[in-house]
């Protein structure tokens, strides 16, 4: 099997910056030793390089900060992750802020698309990322993906005349969230999108709530996007990321979402996205971010089939 990882260095869409130097953080965490070691066949098609910004579109949308530099950002990566899905192999977008996953998770869904399988996506995330210029209280693009690859409206010409593969608000799971604006509840609540926020976490523990995720991806024959905001992770955990909120996932709970991920054999892609190298300490965010992608890909504590397997 073969894993192609592709830089992505967008910052401008979060209101920190710094994330720019996020893939190669995780370059030098490790991210390719481990994948290898792990047994995959390691591309690495290096960072993308930030596109020109073509002619003026006429007026951009208001409430949307940088959207002109995005939206080219958008447009190419969503080729880039067309192709990459279409040549077999699983692309792992390493990010730079989220805003990325609008041209990430567009290509690889028209994939799939093509390939007449529903595409799911796991938003692992403190926040929901289901603003639009109409409920954003920052303008911060990176708190609009997940509402933008649900056909939202307010972004509609982002990807210019390039095809949008919108996902169903039935498609999307939000995992982890503990910090939503109030608009943008509203929006979630309306479109009935699938939440475990930390409460629920708290309740009923991972282990059970990805097993319900997993379950409904499997019932539709879909495949599954990994979309992971490393503030999902509690700030004491990862603390190079520019927008902590408090009460976040352990290291473990962390580890076991992905080791479950891993045994479903379901996922075809993934984002790692918002590590900030700037606010790091020592690089430990960006080696807890590797770990976690090492248990994705079947890195275990011992080799035995785990129960979760033999019960799958
Ligand atoms: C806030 C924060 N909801 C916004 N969002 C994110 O700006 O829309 N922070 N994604 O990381
Ligand atoms: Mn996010
Ligand atoms: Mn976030
Ligand atoms: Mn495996």
């Amino acid at each position: 099997p073969r894993i192609a990882l592709l830089g992505v260095p967008i910052e401008i869409g979060a209101s920190q910056l710094g994330t720019l130097m996020g893939p190669d953080a995780l370059r030098t965490a490790g991210i390719g030793r481990i994948l290898d070691q792990l047994g995959f066949a390691v591309e690495d098609h290096g960072n993308m390089a930030k596109p020109d910004i073509g002619p003026a579109e006429g007026p951009p949308p208001a409430n949307a900060k940088y959207y002109d530099v995005i939206k080219t950002w958008i447009r190419a990566l969503s080729e880039r992750s067309y192709a990459l899905a279409r040549s077999g192999a699983i692309p792992i977008f390493m990010g730079g802020d989220h805003s990325l996953s609008m041209g990430s998770v567009n290509g690889v869904a028209r994939y799939w698309q093509e390939q007449g399988r529903p595409l799911f996506v796991l938003w692992v995330d403190a926040h929901a990322d289901y603003n639009t210029p109409q409920t954003t209280e920052t303008g911060n693009m990176h708190g609009m993906s997940a509402a933008f690859l649900c056909g939202e409206p307010g972004l509609d010409d982002l990807l210019g005349g390039a095809p949008r593969a919108s996902i169903g608000p039935d498609q999307l799971d939000l995992f982890g969230i503990r910090s939503i604006d109030p608009e943008e509840k509203k929006l979630v609540f309306e479109r009935r999108v699938a939440i475990a926020d930390m409460r629920v976490i708290d309740e009923f523990g991972v282990g059970v709530l990805i097993r319900k995720v997993i379950e409904r991806v499997r019932a539709r024959n879909g495949v599954l996007h990994v979309s992971f905001d490393v503030d999902f992770l509690d700030p004491t955990v990862a603390p190079g990321v520019g927008t902590t909120v408090p009460g976040g996932a352990t290291y473990r709970e962390a580890h076991l979402i992905m080791e479950l991920l891993h045994d479903s054999e379901l996922v075809r892609s993934v984002d790692v996205v918002e590590l900030n190298p700037f606010l790091d300490e020592r690089g430990r965010t960006a080696r807890v971010a590797v770990e976690l992608i090492g248990s994705l890909f079947g890195l275990q504590i011992t080799d035995r089939r785990t129960p979760s397997n033999a019960m799958l």
